[in-house]
């Protein structure tokens, strides 16, 4: 981007946009490669990204059925925050908290990342005790987070209603200041650039179809686009892990679900910071544009459709109203849906499997969004030297078999 001044920008409007260069190439799939990463989402495109960078192994190609940040990296409503119970979690939320820090400069692309602190309410006691718990739990771990009584979240985000008379009155909040929003297009567009000038094919509307295997070990994928051999295969195909894994016979975990978000007509600044409410039920942040961005708990019902029920969004507005009064004659603009797969322990999986040189990154429920950068980064380790690291460990599938279960259903803050 940098590369474009003021003048060349005048340049190409003139001429009506039609010089620019592509700031990745559009390759047609090749008949073998040392790696094949399934999904162009935001883990799939960090993976790739990182193993070319810091393991040197560029002979890679990332496969996309739809286009790059379609799924739910181009549906998600990019709330970054670490603030989770288990040591095992805080290792690689905190891992991925301190590289998006610096990510935008590392990737010469602005992220817009905005870390202007993400806000999780108590309602009652019970809660705000387990929130202060959590706090501690953080802080032990090294990751940051405070708690405020009532009157300081109206001071940090006057817009909050902290009358004692509502439903839910809202009794404190934990507050992390380094968590916060960014744009999620501009990170897909940001690693699918750098990871194209490593080298990595970044191959679109190629879906794969099967994955061949011969005495126990990868050797190759179907894709809609030819046959491609190769000895390692790494599935990021969050909303359809499951699928994948069915190809070389392995039975997840996982439930797939819709999750839902929309945004309001934009408005001028309002709110100041991430708010979420797991008891009223909802979450909110406002975009750079100035639409409020909103979301809430997954469907309950198993699908494939990136869609949802209506049920679901008439609740998180009658919430929205509660917390927000001030914002109950916005019109809303915009609803979708994605696919998240969620594992019992709501924690993700990033593991070897039984047949060899195939590897699993998924399971990431409602919140795999902030962890991109981290998982992106631990999950090339595990390709490169087969072997987990010590943050990659605790994710491996041995934790259904063995009970070392991480329950992070409290910390997922969005409910599943
Ligand atoms: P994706 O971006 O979905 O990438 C997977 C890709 O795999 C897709 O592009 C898909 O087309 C491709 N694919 C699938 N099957 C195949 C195949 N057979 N062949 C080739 N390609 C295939 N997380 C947060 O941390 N914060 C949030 O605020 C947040 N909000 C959310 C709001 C909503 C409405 C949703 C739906 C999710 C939200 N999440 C959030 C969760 C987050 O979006 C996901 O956990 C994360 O984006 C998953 O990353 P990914 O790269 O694995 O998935
Ligand atoms: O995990 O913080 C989260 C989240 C917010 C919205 C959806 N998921």
């Amino acid at each position: 981007m940098a590369k474009y001044s003021v003048v060349s920008l005048i340049r190409e409007g003139l001429r009506g946009h039609a010089g620019w260069r592509r700031a990745w190439r559009n390759p047609d799939p090749r008949p073998a490669y040392d790696a094949v990463i399934i999904g162009g989402g935001g883990h799939g495109l960090a993976t790739a990204y990182y193993l070319a960078k810091a393991h040197g192994l560029t002979d890679i190609a990332v496969i996309e059925k739809g286009w790059i940040g379609g799924g739910n990296a181009g549906r998600n409503t990019s709330i970054i925050r670490s603030n989770y119970l288990f040591d095992e979690s805080a290792a690689i939320y905190n891992h991925a908290l301190t590289l998006w820090k610096g990510l935008g400069r590392e990737l010469n692309f602005n992220i817009m990342m905005s870390h202007r602190g993400v806000l999780n309410l108590a309602h009652d006691e019970h809660e705000g005790r387990q929130l202060k718990r959590r706090i501690e739990a953080n802080r032990l771990n090294g990751v940051e987070a405070e708690w405020l009584d009532a009157r300081e979240v109206k001071s940090f985000c006057p817009v909050i209603n902290i009358a004692r008379d509502i439903r839910y009155p809202v009794l404190g909040a934990t507050l992390q200041r380094s968590g916060g929003v960014n744009r999620h297009d501009a990170v897909i567009w940001g690693y699918a650039r750098a990871a194209d000038a490593l080298g990595v094919d970044i191959v679109q509307q190629c879906e794969v179809t099967g994955i061949r295997t011969e005495n126990g070990q990868v050797t190759g994928v179907d894709t809609t686009r030819g046959a491609i051999r190769t000895p390692k295969v790494a599935s990021v195909t969050s909303g359809h892990t499951s699928i994948i894994a069915g190809m070389v016979g392995l039975k997840l975990p996982i439930q797939s679900h819709p999750l839902q978000a929309l945004v309001s007509e934009p408005i001028k600044p309002l709110v100041p910071c991430v708010i979420m409410s797991n008891a009223v039920h909802v979450y909110c942040s406002q975009s750079d544009k100035g639409e409020l961005v909103i979301g809430a708990g997954i469907d309950a019902y198993n699908s494939y459709t990136q869609r949802g029920s209506l049920n679901i969004i008439e609740h998180q507005m009658a919430s929205l109203c509660e917390l927000l009064p001030v914002v109950g004659r916005l019109r809303m603009m915009r609803q979708w849906g994605g696919i998240v797969d969620v594992c019992p322990d709501a924690s993700p999986i990033i593991s070897k499997t039984p047949v060899k040189g195939f590897y699993i990154n998924g399971g990431w429920g409602t919140g795999g969004w902030k962890a991109t950068p981290g998982s992106g980064h631990v999950f090339a380790d595990l390709i490169a030297r087969d072997e987990p690291n010590a943050i990659a460990a605790p994710f491996a599938l041995e934790r259904f078999h063995t009970g070392a279960l991480v329950a992070e259903h409290g910390a997922a803050a969005v409910a599943h």
